[in-house]
């Protein structure tokens, strides 16, 4: 049967729901939920009531307080259904929940052990409807009076959303505590949490003048870890007032971290919920990557209390309009406390390796879907990260101060309610005076646009032209595209270096060095004056368009932009470019080629420069490009070859810089280390990570040797990490085990490290590789009852080794196989995300793509496989 939901089908629910009042009777064993709906019919004709619910162990329904015998309504596998309703009425249930058989992670859980754990919620997409009978859909927005019930000595922390307004003890040992949130809001951000918590507290005094209180709630022994994130909290707050003139707007704003998690935080109102991994935060644990994901995912969900929950999506179809909007407000935070340019980097390096892929594969959709089976399966990289390069788009099309208006219009006109992206749209449009209805296509439509760029220089009238052309292929369930307006951000370059004025034919004047050209139609050409001799073109400058730009480029040319782009960005990306130049011609088994010498060339003389000021950006110059972004650029694939030809990319860069001096800059960038947190120092640690790696391919006993020095004397964990992975990549078997030894002696407690230990072990190729990770499957510090856990293995091992996933034998498959058929048993969320690592499986060379796709048939025929893995499953075959 065809289980889709439509955007098509859409309806304003005929409910409304004026206020709820829940009571939680809390037990980690069974929970009592009773909740009392003010129910409004929305429709002129009688409309049945249907409440979503699922799991749950009906005690009794009472309406306008009598009592309703069986024959006064239908209870159906997921729904309760309701007839003959008064227009308004009271409408009160009570339910039984068990949260800790719960191991989905989805409505009400316990979090740890039965002895000390606490409980929790999380409730996006659509949890709410496992904790009580409800009308379980973003678009049906109310006040929520919430009291929790448990007992005191056990449970001594009780927190809800919104403000507290009681508490007090109850008989045998029991105490009460309530909560009131004054703005309306759906049921995917109701959240509870109770159990034994530490709370590190800070006052804050919003822009406009409310007194705030942020907690931050631990247990006891990683409480002393939230510093940090305290810290970002009040960073984000502040660039929101300022950025946005977004104030928070409740009394206090609590954020628990679990290490129970399906994904990384939650927004929920006052309440957001974090998986320990982004809000945990010390030297000697976390990295300086690790820091930054802190910051910016305190920022993302701190943000969404605007976008998101103040103005919330009408349905789930709307998904990227909070979170698309909502990630590309935590990248222009991030980038405004660290760097633009390499904030920019990262982000279009996760673009590439993760919503490339997913747009070229079998599991393309739109960042708006028309249709799902299943919604949680649709919070991708294509809603979130594609969805943030749109809204950066429609930001640069109508420029900062619109585009501040326009947010400002959008929040006004629809706080308290459920917007659609054209709602957003309207208001950005409006506020600019500008008709962004043709952008609604790049929400509509799947697929990475290819942008093809052909340029020539016509001496006799010093014209240069460049002709632009746009194609997207065919995807899933669209074979017809259309066409898209494309912002191309562009600059040219005289030989000397010089940008040079941009005078379009028929224009009076020259506008400026850079300039943006909008491409509207599936070609147009655009003519440039003045220009004498043939330029160098800095195209897509700062990524300007989420597409794949085709540009057939000289490798000197190449090397003049990677050494010289003033724009930081388009000078990665040239180098970018010419390592992809460089892997195509290495994997097509060419012994000598251009492109490699240009890019090791123009690399070894940045290298060289005593005064390249920026060692964060020179770090990233010197990487190629993620495996994940070659498999695209060789079709159909053998992993093996495609690794093969990377390192030969990165061996002959190494070479080309010298043994001696990645010694000597390793040495100098190691007397700096102090172990200081500022940005210079983090730059370094980011380069001296860098230069060790490379050193190690040209002078491994050399390189292992300062590694295993910088592993004992490490003053926190970017150090240690970075030495760590040289000798597991490097080592002989004793410095493995000896080094993996001393860190699990060192941090066999911190869950958060020992997923490090258990993902630097996983991500090592060789031939050994799948005995490694079958080995820490059967660890006793394993268990696929933990999501973090789950990721570091099987995630790092099925998404970032390539070859020893795609074994040429199948045993990768296999072992995937098996592990996300009892995954599935406990965490269908989970299991569907860790098996979109299939995807690409099409793109393989035959035999492994047979291979693959006989695995994936086994798994589709798994008896009472989830509807979540099913969907991901069978939309792979498809
Ligand atoms: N809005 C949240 C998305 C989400 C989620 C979070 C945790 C567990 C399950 C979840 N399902 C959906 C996270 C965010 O984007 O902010
Ligand atoms: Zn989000």
């Amino acid at each position: 049967p065809d289980l889709k939901i439509r955007l098509s089908d859409y309806q304003p629910s005929a409910w409304r729901i004026a206020s709820v009042e829940l009571v939680f009777d809390l037990d980690i064993a069974s929970t009592e939920v009773y909740a009392r709906l003010e129910l409004e019919s929305a429709s002129a004709t009688p409309t049945p009531l249907r409440l979503d619910g699922e799991g749950l162990e009906l005690i009794e329904l009472r309406l306008n307080g009598k009592r309703l015998g069986p024959l006064g309504y239908r209870v159906e596998a997921h729904a309760l259904e309701l007839s003959d309703l008064p227009a308004s009425c009271a409408l009160e249930s009570r339910v039984r929940i068990r949260p800790q058989a719960n191991t989905a992670l989805e409505g009400l859980y316990l979090s740890g052990s039965a002895e000390r754990g606490f409980l929790l919620t999380q409730c996006e997409a659509q949890g709410f409807r496992h904790i009580t009978w409800f009308l379980d859909r973003p678009d049906v927005l109310t006040r929520y009076s919430v009291e929790l019930r448990a007992d005191a000595a056990r449970f001594p922390v009780l927190l809800a959303g919104g403000n507290a307004v009681g508490s007090g003890m109850l008989a045998e040992g029991r105490h009460w505590a309530r909560f009131e949130d004054p703005h309306p809001k759906p049921s995917y951000l109701f959240a509870l949490v109770a159990g034994r918590l530490e709370c590190l507290s800070q006052p804050y005094i919003t822009a406009d003048g409310r007194a705030v209180t942020l907690n931050l709630w631990a247990e006891a022994d990683a409480i002393g870890q939230c510093h940090y994130a305290l810290g970002a909290l009040q960073r984000a707050m502040r660039w929101d007032e300022r950025s946005y003139g977004r104030n928070y707007d409740l009394d206090v704003f609590h954020v628990v971290a679990t290490h129970d998690f399906n994904m990384g935080a939650m927004e929920n109102k006052g309440l957001n919920i974090f998986n320990a991994k982004y809000l945990l935060a010390d030297a000697d644990t976390t990295t300086d990557e690790g820091f930054r994901a802190v910051e910016g995912v305190i920022g993302h969900e701190y943000f969404h209390n605007w976008s998101g929950n103040r103005v919330t999506c009408r349905d789930w179809f709307q998904l990227s309009l909070k979170e698309g909007f909502t990630v590309f407000r935590d990248q222009s935070f991030s980038a405004d406390m660290h760097s633009q340019a390499l904030k920019r980097i990262e982000d279009v390096a996760t673009l590439r390796r993760m919503q490339f892929p997913e747009d070229a594969g079998p599991l393309a959709h739109p960042v708006r879907p028309a249709e799902y089976a299943e919604i949680n399966n649709f919070y991708t990289a294509t809603v979130y990260e594609k969805g943030a390069e749109l809204i950066r788009m429609l930001a640069a099309r109508v420029g900062p101060q619109a585009f501040r208006r326009g947010t400002d219009l959008y929040f006004a006109r629809h706080d308290g309610s459920a917007a659609t992206v054209e709602d957003l749209l309207a208001a950005l449009g409006e506020a600019a005076a500008v008709d962004l209805t043709p952008y609604l296509a790049w929400y509509a439509q799947a697929g990475t646009p290819r942008l093809s760029a052909r340029c020539h220089h016509e001496p006799a009238t010093r014209r240069y032209v460049l002709r632009l052309a746009q194609h997207t292929a065919p995807t899933p369930g669209q074979a017809v595209k259309h066409t898209l307006p494309i912002p191309v951000k562009l600059a040219l370059f005289a030989r000397d270096g010089r940008m040079l004025p941009l005078r379009l034919a028929g224009e009076a004047d020259a506008v400026g060095v850079e300039r943006v050209l909008e491409l509207t139609d599936a070609a147009a050409e655009f003519v440039f004056e003045d220009i004498d001799e043939a330029p160098i073109p800095s195209l897509l400058r700062g990524f300007s368009a989420p597409v794949i730009l085709e540009c057939a480029m000289p490798p000197g040319d190449l090397a003049l932009l990677l050494q010289h782009d003033a724009d930081g960005f388009n000078r990665w990306e040239a180098g970018q470019h010419l390592a992809s130049d460089a892997f195509r011609a290495a994997h097509a088994g060419a012994a000598q080629y251009a492109a490699l010498a240009a890019w090791t060339g123009a690399l070894g003389a940045l290298f060289a420069q005593t005064d390249f000021s920026d060692a964060a950006l020179l770090a990233e110059l010197l990487a190629p490009p993620a495996i994940s972004e070659l498999e695209a650029l060789v079709e159909p694939h053998d992993p093996d070859a495609v690794d093969a030809a990377r390192r030969r990319l990165e061996q002959a860069l190494a070479q080309a810089l010298g043994a001696s001096a990645l010694a000597a800059r390793y040495t100098a960038l190691h007397a700096a280390e102090q172990g200081a947190h500022d940005a210079p120092a983090q730059a370094r640690r980011r380069l001296k990570r860098r230069v060790l790696e490379l050193w190690a391919l040209v002078d491994a006993p050399a390189a292992l040797a300062a590694a295993e020095a910088q592993f004992a004397q490490a003053a926190g964990m970017s150090e240690r990490l970075a030495a760590l992975r040289v000798l597991l990549r490097h080592g002989d078997a004793g410095m493995r085990h000896g080094t993996l030894t001393a860190f699990r002696a060192r941090h066999g407690q911190q869950p958060l490290v020992m997923d490090t230990w258990f993902a630097v072990q996983a991500e090592v190729a060789g031939v050994d590789a799948l005995d490694t990770v079958r080995a820490l499957l059967a660890d006793a510090a394993f268990t696929l009852r933990n999501p973090n856990r789950v990721r570091a293995v099987l995630g790092t091992f099925a998404r970032q080794n390539r070859t020893a996933f795609h074994r040429a034998d199948g045993a990768g498959y296999a072992l995937l196989v098996a592990q996300l058929q009892a995954l599935d048993q406990l965490n269908p969320q989970t299991a569907a995300a860790l098996a979109q690592a299939f995807n690409g499986w099409a793109r393989l060379e035959p035999k492994r793509r047979a291979l693959a796709e006989s695995h994936l048939r086994a798994l589709a025929a798994t008896p009472g496989l989830s509807r979540n893995l099913a969907d991901i499953v069978q939309r792979s075959l498809a």
